[in-house]
């Protein structure tokens, strides 16, 4: 990846970090992103936390599944979805919109 790509995601990793100790866990997620609209918390089928950690999994990509994404594990996931993209102007829409950068 070139480096207004790495810069993308840097800074996408530092808006998810919240609490700023280097890994994105559950606590970080808590009071920014909502789960009322997902069909199996209504339903009652899952708890906040079980819809997190789905959602951290996701990234945690060529590391530990522990519900700690670190950065490596985010650039990684991002490596993926980067070699898909074959413009830089096309990889920056998509983080601003995907993260509100
Ligand atoms: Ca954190």
């Amino acid at each position: 990846m070139n480096k207004n790509r790495l810069a993308l995601i840097e800074k996408a990793f530092k808006k998810l970090d919240k609490t700023g100790d280097g890994f994105v866990t559950i606590e970080d997620l808590k009071g920014v992103y909502e789960c009322k609209n997902n069909a199996d918390y209504q339903t009652g089928h899952k708890t906040k936390d079980d819809i997190f950690k789905v959602f951290l999994q996701k990234f945690e990509v060529g590391g530990h599944v522990d519900g700690k994404v670190t950065k490596e594990e985010f650039q990684n996931y991002y490596a993926g979805i980067s070699a898909a993209i074959d413009t830089d102007v096309y990889f920056d829409l998509m983080m601003r919109q995907t993260w509100k950068l």
